[in-house]
């Protein structure tokens, strides 16, 4: 992980149901999803939002992230500080050269609830995928953050490059028959603060979900196709650095940034990858070793670094982060008795 510390959501106690009904809803749609999104692009809602801003500064453009990498599309997310209109700029050359921004299709916050979009503008989450790409091709692409109230104010990020992957392989052959997985599809419940005061806390929050061998994550906003605060990530868009489908056998380990603009951090939760199971079930991403933050196998300075990061919050601020508070206590603070049970086992190695 990188050095900026982006605190985490975590998993809610509670376990969330997804009832079989919209689990298999869900499940069909993102399976169409996986197939038909190199052949027709999807009739997303788009909504531009017109707020008025009380400042006229360049919108900011920070957490900048290609997520969803497929053979035909990818995503762009990122988080500024206004209801701002997002799009992108797309260029075959590191130069800048030649913009092919007019020859593909771009979608600005690709999301089938409105709600869901409203609702991640106001926070400044914003996300803009785009399709009609060739597999196996550089792009390369800039944000372009536009004040609603004042568009002569729009804020470019740097230039990235994407390497679209060359092939999806959605099911396992090797044992004869087409078969699915069930860890394909990850629930991930956020973080809500306890006087967070939203109608639906969480939603329009997104949730990025990179691992370990993949060159991209996958990102999906809570409350789209599954009830806030939870969101589900699609494991089917996941491809290795060989640019072919992921088959993700169970265990490995995830990464998950969940994203909630409105002055809050972002959050990072380290977690493994549900064991694979049958078609009908929907697992949560697994918790490792809590003293083993990074979940690399060893308690250490770098978990130690991540702990020190996180002493001393409590349950309202900002960057609070539950996976830090290793003791059973209402108020949620971490504090000594945390890093009494942090201390108690650092040095360990090779732990589960
Ligand atoms: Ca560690």
């Amino acid at each position: 992980m990188s050095g900026e510390i982006r605190k985490e959501m975590n998993i809610k106690p509670q376990r969330h149901r997804v009832t079989e009904k919209s689990k298999g809803t869900y499940y069909n749609r993102l399976k169409e999803t996986a197939f038909t999104l190199c052949v027709s692009v999807p009739l997303w809602l788009f909504l531009l939002l017109g707020f008025s801003a009380e400042t006229f500064a360049v919108p900011d453009t920070n957490s900048v992230r290609i997520t969803d990498v497929t053979p035909c599309s990818f995503s762009v997310v990122w988080m500024t500080d206004i209801a701002a209109q997002p799009s992108v700029e797309v260029y075959s050359d590191s130069a800048m050269t030649n913009q092919i921004t007019d020859t593909v299709s771009i979608t600005p916050m690709p999301a089938a609830s409105q709600g869901t979009v409203q609702a991640a503008t106001n926070k400044g989450i914003m996300k803009v995928m785009v399709s009609g790409l060739s597999a196996s091709t550089n792009y390369y692409v800039r944000t372009v953050t536009t004040d609603p109230s004042n568009p002569s104010n729009i804020a470019y990020s740097p230039l990235y490059q994407v390497v679209t992957a060359s092939a999806v392989v959605p099911y396992n052959y090797s044992s004869g028959p087409a078969a699915g997985f069930s860890n394909d599809l990850v629930p991930f419940s956020v973080y809500i603060r306890p006087s967070d005061t939203d109608a639906t806390p969480g939603l329009g929050d997104l949730i990025v979900l990179q691992t370990d061998g993949s060159p991209y994550p996958v990102s999906a906003f809570v409350g789209e196709g599954i009830a806030a605060p939870e969101g589900i990530a699609d494991l089917n868009n996941l491809f290795g650095s060989d640019g072919l489908s992921r088959n993700l056998i169970g265990g490995e380990r995830i990464i998950l940034m969940v994203y909630r603009g409105a002055g809050l951090l972002a959050l990072t939760h380290y977690r493994r990858v549900p064991q694979n199971g049958n078609m009908v079930y929907v697992a949560e991403p697994a918790k490792g070793f809590f003293a083993d933050i990074n979940l690399d196998g060893n308690v250490d300075d770098q978990d130690f670094a991540l702990f020190k990061s996180q002493y001393g919050t409590s349950a309202d601020d900002a960057n609070y982060n539950p996976d830090f508070n290793f003791v059973d206590d209402p108020g949620g603070k971490v504090d000594a008795r945390s890093f009494s049970k942090f201390s108690s086992e650092y040095g360990k190695t090779n732990v589960q």
